[in-house]
């Protein structure tokens, strides 16, 4: 087993080296050729332009703008607007998770339009939402799938119209897109559940403060959150500008929503120890949060006061397995906001699965956390 571990640590070391940049210009800082696109905020691309790295069709305006993230250029997809980039895979078996900031274009409008965003086999709509960070853009995520080595993944970014008067839409503005490449899972011998310290997700925007949105996403295959499923919006946040129980990452749970997945190797009637830690992010999230618990068809409901300050504290519930997969869920029930009017949760992190009476061999999360995490590639 040792041995066979560090054979997954060189390869790993491997691909680190082997890692490369799959979008070309992904925060738009190559500006158009044949344009004037340092004459104004908003310049129109029209045909006899081209955006390095990328084809476009519709209203596609480049903009100048002195704000975060970057304070730079970005592109707004206006009408029927759309933007696309293909990039090759790079090794076997690897799932490409696309972070990507949005930034509501616009201020007078009655409704905004959506942003559509595919890879061969998936789509999303993504739509920006007041409530969700305190500054005036949004991290989202989403999985464009698992590609084998040289198969070409065309990315299309497209609007999409809810309401018909167009004149009064926000057309989406996005920026800075991130490519990360999650390998497959290594389990933890110690844990009956794979990616329980959530540390296979979405990268992080290098300036982003805000965490990454997990918007609703039913399967664990399709999920940007490696292994787990998401019900309504979740924030997966970074060690680096939150309050992280475990590792890099953890997940703050925005009610009402939760997370899912589900153990393997549980035999039926036999008694499980489910243990986490809850706690909050460090973001001023002040309240009484109660998380239910489901594990198996034992559910409890757990509280934490929170001070907002950063705090954890683990918790453990003891469940008889239903079937081999038995489902685990966190579900928040209580709304909390920030002081600044943001949607703010619990954090939930550590989450591990042993059999009662058994083995006590735990191996150090940090295997899992170093064999789960292939590489990042920051455009
Ligand atoms: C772009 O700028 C140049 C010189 O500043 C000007 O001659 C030209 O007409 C402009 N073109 C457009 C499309 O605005
Ligand atoms: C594109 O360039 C051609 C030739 O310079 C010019 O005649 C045409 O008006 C331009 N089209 C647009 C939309 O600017
Ligand atoms: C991050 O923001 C700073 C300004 O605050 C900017 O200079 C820098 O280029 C940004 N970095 C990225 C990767 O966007
Ligand atoms: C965009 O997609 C079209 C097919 O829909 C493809 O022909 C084109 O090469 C793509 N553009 C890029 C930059 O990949
Ligand atoms: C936007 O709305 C504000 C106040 O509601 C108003 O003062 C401003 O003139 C409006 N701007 C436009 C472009 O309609
Ligand atoms: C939208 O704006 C255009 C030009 O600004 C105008 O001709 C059109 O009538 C407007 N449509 C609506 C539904 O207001
Ligand atoms: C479950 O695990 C927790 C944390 O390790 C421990 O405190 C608790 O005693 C365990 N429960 C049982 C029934 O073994
Ligand atoms: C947990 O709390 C929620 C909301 O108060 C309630 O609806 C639910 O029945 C509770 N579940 C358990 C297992 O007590
Ligand atoms: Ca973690």
């Amino acid at each position: 087993m040792a041995m066979w571990s560090e054979r997954i640590f060189l390869l790993l070391l491997f691909s680190i080296c082997a890692s490369s940049d799959f979008l070309e210009n992904p925060d738009f800082e190559s500006p158009p050729l044949n344009s004037n696109a340092s004459s104004s905020e908003f310049v129109l691309l029209d045909q006899n332009t081209t955006l390095p790295g990328w084809t476009f069709q519709g209203t596609v305006q480049y903009v100048t703008s002195l704000d975060l993230p970057d304070t730079g250029h970005r592109i707004q997809l206006g009408e029927d607007g759309k933007i696309n980039q293909t990039f090759i895979a790079k090794g076997d078996d690897l799932n490409y998770i696309l972070t990507f900031a949005l930034i509501p274009g616009g201020k007078n409008c009655s409704s905004s339009a959506g942003l559509s965003v595919s890879g061969p086999d998936s789509n999303a709509v993504f739509s920006y939402r007041q409530d969700y960070s305190k500054v005036p853009w949004q991290s989202y995520s989403h999985n464009l799938g698992r590609w084998g080595n040289g198969e070409p993944i065309n990315l299309v970014l497209e609007s999409q119209t809810i309401d018909s008067d167009t004149n009064s839409t926000c057309w989406p503005i996005i920026d800075t897109l991130l490519i990360k490449t999650v390998g497959v899972l290594v389990q933890d011998s110690g844990n009956l559940l794979t990616d329980g310290g959530f540390e296979a997700g979405p990268g992080f925007l290098t300036n982003s403060t805000e965490g990454v949105l997990i918007d609703a996403v039913p399967s664990l295959i399709q999920s940007p959150l490696r292994q787990w499923s998401v019900i309504g919006t979740v924030r997966y946040i970074d060690s680096e500008h939150f309050h992280v129980p475990e590792g890099k990452a953890a997940i703050e749970i925005l009610a009402p929503s939760g997370i899912q997945t589900a153990t393997r190797d549980t035999s039926e009637g036999s008694r499980y120890n489910l243990t986490f830690t809850l706690g909050d992010a460090n973001d001023a999230c002040r309240g009484h949060f109660v998380v239910g618990v489901q594990a198996g068809s034992t559910a409890q409901n757990f509280t934490l006061e929170s001070k907002g300050t950063g705090s954890g504290e683990k918790f453990g519930l003891v469940f008889e397995a239903d079937k081999a997969a038995a489902q685990i869920s966190f579900t928040s029930y209580t709304v909390t906001m920030t002081e600044d009017d943001v949607l703010c949760g619990p954090v939930i992190d550590e989450v591990m699965v042993h059999p009662l009476g058994g083995t006590s061999s735990v191996k150090p999360t940090w295997l899992l956390l170093i064999f789960s995490l292939l590489y990042v590639a920051l455009l």
